[in-house]
This record gives structure tokens, C-alpha cells and sequence, in this order.
């Protein structure tokens, strides 16, 4: 089994049973080929990018997987697909997202699928939580604990972690 890093986000509908649900499914629907290791807090963030909307509830999931990095990808898309998010707007409001951050030490720049994740550096609402669950992961050159820090606390609240998902162990 491979490592890999998710970031979730949900800013519609009941945003931390959608994100409860998209683990559940990531973890039910993949026949053991997908389990999650360590997930951190839900996180309410302010919304990143050019669409007014509402507020955000990311975290971010550690898991092990035995899918490639590209089939891992469609499997995100087909759960995201499933939980009733159509890949419509590019900036606008989802019930559920999954994005794939890292996989192992990847690097892969195709069509469909770039890794590490080409913005994770630059968005504290991924780097926050990430740096929760991986704190001593180096990110070209610096730790997620330090990268973190760097972005402070604006516009991210930590609000509790999600029922059923904190204690994996
Ligand atoms: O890229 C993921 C979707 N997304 C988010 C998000 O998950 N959180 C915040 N705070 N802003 C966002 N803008 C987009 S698009």
C-alpha cells in the first residue's frame, strides 16, 4: 500500500456530514483498496478564489492505497460524482470536493492530474489541516508545521473533528 495525502472541502448542504460522508465512501466503496490512516479537524475557511459564496469546511485525510495515482484520482472523481457534485463551475459552490495532494514523492504533470497538487502551497485552508496530521512532512524544502504557520490564523477556524474519524488507530 502507497501514501497518500486528500484535501476535502464542502460549502453547501450539511457540510460536515458531507464530509463525513465522502470518507466513508472513499474508505467502503473501494473493496480495501483505500484505507484511511489519520483525518485531521474540520476547519471553517474563508472561501479562496473569484466566487462569492459561503464559507467552507475542509480537512484533510491521510490514507494508504493500492490504487496508482491517476486511478486513484478517478475513484475520488467517481465518489465526488456519486455524493452529487457535478464538476460544473470551476470556482463555485460544491457539496463535496476531493482533491488529491500528494501521493508518495510523485511528481506527475498530465492533462488530468498534477502532483503535488500545483496550489496546495499556496492555500492555508489545505496546508492548515494537512499540517495537523503530517506535521514533519517536507514540502519542497519546508515542513507543513512551518509552511502553516507562516499563514497564521486568518480567515480559519478550527471548529471540533468529525464523529467516527479522529481516533483510526
Ligand atoms: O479547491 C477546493 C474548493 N475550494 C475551496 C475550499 O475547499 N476551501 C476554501 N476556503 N475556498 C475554496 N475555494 C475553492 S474553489
Amino acid at each position: 500500500m502507497k501514501t497518500a495525502y486528500l484535501a476535502l472541502g464542502s460549502n453547501l448542504g450539511d457540510r460536515a456530514a458531507n464530509l463525513a460522508n465522502a470518507l466513508a465512501a472513499l474508505r467502503d466503496r473501494s473493496e480495501g483498496r483505500v484505507n484511511l490512516v489519520r483525518i485531521s479537524s474540520i476547519y471553517e475557511t474563508a472561501p479562496v478564489g473569484p466566487v462569492e459564496q459561503g464559507d467552507f469546511y475542509n480537512l484533510a485525510a491521510q490514507i494508504e492505497t493500492d490504487f496508482p495515482p491517476a486511478d486513484l484520482l478517478t475513484y475520488c472523481l467517481a465518489v465526488e460524482a456519486e455524493l452529487g457534485r457535478v464538476r460544473r463551475e470551476r470556482w463555485g459552490p460544491r457539496a463535496i470536493d476531493i482533491d488529491l495532494l500528494l501521493f508518495e514523492e510523485e511528481r506527475i504533470i498530465s492533462e488530468t492530474l498534477s502532483l503535488p497538487h500545483p496550489r496546495m502551497l499556496e492555500r492555508a485552508f489545505v496546508l492548515i489541516p494537512l499540517a495537523e496530521i503530517a506535521p514533519r512532512l517536507v514540502l519542497e524544502g519546508e515542513t507543513a508545521a512551518s509552511r502553516a504557520i507562516g499563514f497564521g490564523d486568518r480567515g480559519i477556524r478550527q471548529i471540533g473533528t468529525l464523529p467516527g474519524f479522529s481516533d483510526l488507530g
